[in-house]
């Protein structure tokens, strides 16, 4: 397989400028959160985000991305604005889900995720679904499912596996590998860490790569997509990345040391990015007006998020059906 192009720095400064408003949204989110404007839960991306908009940069628009519950940076990564993830974190019925979904359930057609669910492991079928459908309509689509270290040793993950493969499906399973499944690390949970060799036991392509760099992964997604794609079958990836916040806001995170969560601020997405941007000649001023400008787009979906009306008690039936067949 060729290797895809490497990104050159205006290509790098979007990137660097998606991943910024990620974290800003998720650490808006936060403050949101502890004010009571967000309720319920909130599973936040921060440290992830090279996975998400190194993934969506190496897939086409109308590839299918199916996710969990940590999925508010996927969803922006797909496109779905800043203000339509805060609203829906708000419950607001200018959300992306019209404020019925909140933080777990981001989905979107029109961008191609489909979603957003709440239990471990159980979407990875519909990930291997949507890629069946591809496959029967004959359709170049592939889908990309991401799924955590915890959701590795769950049923339903293993037999979406097993037809994948066995239908050469054109799917790519992530493993969004951040080394911890709520309190429980992945060495006391699993005897194989490495979640790509689940693959082993139905005979699929796999690897595992270190997912900080959004650079890094976009290289392995795209050779993942283009093997997908060429009906060659699916590919499981190991894709190495870590959580900064607690599992979800009532995680005090007494499970690790501050010195191993600084250990991986060194390997941080956004510095990262911003050292190969430094390295390509773009200044430390031109850094800090894209880090100025993500600031500014979470903030006004903070605004609009606060002015947005609530969804009416009628419409607490709506959109769950397709209407009019
Ligand atoms: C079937 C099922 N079992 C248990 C839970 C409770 N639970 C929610 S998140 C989680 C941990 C999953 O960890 P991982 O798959 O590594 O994803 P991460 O939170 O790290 O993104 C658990 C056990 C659940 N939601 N669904
Ligand atoms: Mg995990």
């Amino acid at each position: 397989m060729e290797s895809p192009p490497v990104p050159g720095p205006d290509t790098l400064q979007r990137w660097l400028l998606d991943m910024a408003v990620i974290r800003r949204v998720e650490e808006l989110a936060q403050g949101a959160y502890q004010q009571r404007k967000i309720r319920g839960f909130l599973h936040l991306y921060i440290g992830q985000e090279a996975v998400a908009v190194g993934s969506h940069a190496a897939l086409r628009k109308d590839d299918v991305v199916v996710t969990a519950y940590r999925d508010h940076g996927i969803a922006l990564a797909r496109g779905v604005s800043a203000r339509a993830v805060m609203a829906e974190l708000y419950g607001r019925s200018t959300g992306v889900c019209k404020g019925l979904g909140g933080s777990m359930h981001m989905a979107s057609a029109e961008h191609h995720i489909y979603g957003g669910y709440g239990i471990v492991g159980g979407h990875v079928p519909l990930g291997a679904g949507a890629a069946l459908a591809f496959q029967y309509r004959g359709e170049s689509r592939i889908s990309l499912t991401f799924f955590g270290d915890g959701a590795s040793n769950q049923g339903a993950f293993f037999e979406a596996l097993a037809l994948a493969q066995l239908w050469k499906l054109p799917a790519i399973f992530v493993c969004e590998n951040n080394r911890y499944a709520m309190g429980t690390s992945v060495e006391r949970s699993s005897y194989l860490t490495d979640m790509s060799r689940r693959g082993d036991g139905v005979g699929m392509v796999r690897w595992q790569f270190e997912a900080y760099d959004p650079v890094v992964v976009y290289e392995n997604i795209a050779k993942a997509a283009e093997h997908a794609r060429s009906g060659a079958g699916p590919v499981i990836l190991d894709a190495q990345c870590y959580r900064y916040r607690g599992h979800s806001m009532s995680d005090p995170g007494k499970y690790r040391s501050a010195e191993e969560v600084a250990e991986y601020r060194k390997r941080d997405p956004l510095l990262l990015t911003a050292d190969r941007l430094l390295a390509a000649g773009v200044s430390q001023e031109r850094i800090d007006a894209i880090l100025a400008e993500a600031d500014a787009i979470a903030t006004e979906s903070v605004s609009f998020a606060d002015a947005s009306p609530e969804p009416e008690a009628r419409e607490l039936y709506d959109h769950t059906y397709v209407e009019g067949t």
